[in-house]
């Protein structure tokens, strides 16, 4: 059984092959794209044994979804077919320099993923649970499955990380602000981006967001080029971002969790753990697809052990 256990949304993605736009463009590159899975992806290719659930339609979107996660060393063995609703899907633009994506996944398999897909998952066996606040906006299925997974957990399940992953395309800002709040309190480790505690809850700061959450065990609030804060027991931990040429930022964060979260898993310093965060995150920004092709885990545990000056 795999020590991590990641459940949330997968959808096929269309991006434009030529960086055009989606109304100009006459070919459509097809890709996979979903947080969780992306997460899992990374954590896989640093060595970990990560698995992924979720439910998907009988159709061959499902098929190229579990075979590109299981060509990326995913596991899969529990993942549900579901004959009557569809796969969903997305595209993505970012022609603008402005990252636009379009969903189609209202009534897809996924959305009904619900409490009772918990009973088959073992988690009292795992070491790590991983899901993001995307599940809240998908339905109430959806949203009832996190708050048993989060909220109401029980003594003997393992540590749960959360994503806040705040996608204004799905839900507002009122509606998302404060269940997003209550949903982050109940993890133990919470990964939020410093801009999106701003839009959710008005903070400014890292410390400001720390104030919020002062009982996660960790909390990691990232801001984008400049680099990620950990809180901790140990106090709080800065770690600057790399200097990297941006392509396009889709799977970034998802990225950054699955090195921080990799690093966690071995048992690594906070600062090694926020380092190979940020190069798992440079090597995505430099990619248009949402899982970034990554180099081996030596050369990335390399890169996130070297402090020189390619840090900016
Ligand atoms: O973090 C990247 C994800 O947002 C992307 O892969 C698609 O899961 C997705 C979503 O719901 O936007």
């Amino acid at each position: 059984i795999a020590e991590t256990l990641c459940i949330g949304e997968t959808m096929l993605l269309f991006v434009p092959a030529s960086g055009e736009s989606l109304a100009a463009a006459s070919e459509l590159a097809a890709h996979i794209g979903g947080a969780e899975s992306n997460m899992a992806a990374g954590l896989a290719q640093l060595g970990a044994r990560a698995e992924w659930f979720s439910r998907l339609g009988a159709d061959p979107h499902a098929e190229r979804i579990l075979r590109t996660l299981r060509e990326r060393g995913v596991e899969t063995p529990q993942v549900v077919t579901d004959p009557t609703r569809p796969t969903g899907l997305y595209f993505k633009d970012h022609s603008s320099g402005v990252n636009r994506v379009y969903y189609y996944r209202a009534g897809s398999a996924a959305s009904a993923l619900g409490p009772s897909d918990l009973a088959g998952l073992r988690l009292s066996e795992r070491r790590l649970v991983h899901v993001s606040g995307i599940t809240a906006a998908l339905s109430a299925s959806c949203d009832a499955l996190l708050q048993s997974v989060l909220v109401e957990r029980a003594a003997s399940e393992p540590t749960v990380s959360f994503d806040v992953n705040y996608r204004p395309a799905l839900w507002s800002v009122e509606v998302a602000g404060p269940r997003l709040l209550e949903l982050a309190r109940a993890a133990d480790i919470v990964i939020v981006g410093r801009d999106e505690a701003e839009t959710l809850w008005g903070t400014s700061d890292a410390a400001s967001v720390r104030a919020l959450f002062p009982d996660v065990a960790a909390l990691v609030v990232k801001d984008a080029e400049f680099g990620a804060t950990h809180f901790g027991a140990a106090g709080a931990t800065f770690v600057p971002a790399l200097r990297v040429d941006v392509v396009e930022s889709v799977g970034a964060g998802d990225a950054f969790a699955a090195g921080y979260l990799a690093a966690w898993l071995d048992g690594d310093d906070t600062a090694t753990a926020l380092r190979l965060g940020h190069v798992m995150a440079g090597y995505t920004l430099g990619a248009v697809s949402d899982i970034a092709v990554l180099p081996s885990r030596s050369v990335l545990r390399a890169l996130a052990a070297s402090t020189d000056a390619e840090w900016t």
